[in-house]
């Protein structure tokens, strides 16, 4: 079942920051349920084993290792026995699942009031995050348009035009290397994260630093959508979010790589937008300046600067 999830998200049947968040608590949550021991030492061993298996499956999504460690945290308080661990951890995984959802909600409702009536905006990959304000805007009764990337290798924008189109918003379906092209025609960028840095870089789909960077030439605003539990506390350390690099295969097939022995296939599946090129961060807790980002580290994940670093005393 653990192993099952672990694997769909490696194969990214199971993709995009919060889906992989919640699938990973869910996973640890019925694993939780069908271990039998009765020592609660080896329970939890177990359960460390679990999660262990699931921060392996993709480094950059942050909101994977945040919500394993919140889940698990509970763990790490002391209980009489197995059944009444097991049940603080199935009250803290339902309690996270649901706060998840909500967030993905209030994202939608802040971002809408950031997309004005008329608006032409344009998305890369597939985020609910970004397209929770998309849609909620359109709800609204804003009049938008969307330009969407096509997202080579993997095609998310397919997932993302089915939905834009069902919600019936206008939409032009682009190449990636369509988006400088179109820019001019843009008034706002609007996309999710995978990771958010304590000094305000975002790190999403490869490309999203490509069209910041257009965006930003254009005089386009950039808008970005995450969660909280996107940001990335251990930053303020100095350490760096691993950006994945996949298959080779996703990009060029076995057979023609064979016959091309001087071609390396690179493919990394994120890049680094740095905070200059994007204007606004908006999260659960409200939007930020994205130099605003160690507020949310230290106020809402309870990081201190202070108490890591070592330094000042
Ligand atoms: C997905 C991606 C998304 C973020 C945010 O990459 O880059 O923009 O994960 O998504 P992949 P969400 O398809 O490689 O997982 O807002 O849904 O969390």
């Amino acid at each position: 079942m653990l192993a099952d999830t672990a694997e769909k998200i490696k194969r990214m049947e199971i993709r995009g920051a919060g889906r992989i968040a919640r699938a990973a608590v869910k996973a640890l949550d019925d694993h939780s349920d069908t271990l039998l021991t009765k020592d609660l030492q080896d329970y939890l061993a177990r359960m460390e084993e679990a999660a262990d298996t699931l921060l392996e499956t993709r480094p950059t999504a942050v909101s994977l290792p945040n919500a394993v460690r919140s889940v698990m945290s509970v763990l790490r308080e002391q209980y009489p026995g197995v059944e009444e661990a097991k049940s603080a951890f199935r009250e803290r995984c339902s309690a996270f699942i649901t706060a998840s959802g909500q967030a993905v909600q209030r994202i939608g409702e802040i971002g809408a009031r950031h997309i004005r009536n008329g608006d032409t905006l344009l998305t890369h990959c597939n985020s609910e995050a970004a397209l929770a304000c998309i849609l909620e805007a359109k709800r609204q009764g804003k009049e938008i348009s969307v330009f969407a990337t096509e997202v080579r290798p993997r095609n998310q924008g397919h997932l993302t035009i089915r939905t834009l189109d069902k919600a019936g918003i206008p939409t032009s379906f682009i190449v990636d290397s369509a988006a400088r092209y179109f820019m001019n025609e843009v008034d706002l960028v609007v996309v999710g994260a995978d990771a958010v840095s304590v000094n305000g870089a975002v790190v999403n789909k490869i490309g999203t630093s490509q069209i910041a960077l257009a965006a930003r030439e254009a005089r386009t605003r950039v808008m970005v959508a995450a969660e909280t539990y996107k940001f990335a506390p251990r930053t303020i350390l100095g350490e760096y979010i691993e950006i994945e690099e996949r298959d080779p295969g996703e990009v060029l097939s076995p057979a023609l790589s064979g016959q091309l022995p001087n071609v390396r296939v690179r493919n990394p599946a994120f890049d680094v937008t740095p905070a200059d090129y994007v204007d606004l961060i908006v999260t659960e807790a409200g939007a930020i300046p994205p130099q605003m980002a160690y507020i949310i580290i230290r106020d809402v994940l309870g990081w201190d600067i202070g108490e890591y670093s070592g330094g000042f005393g």
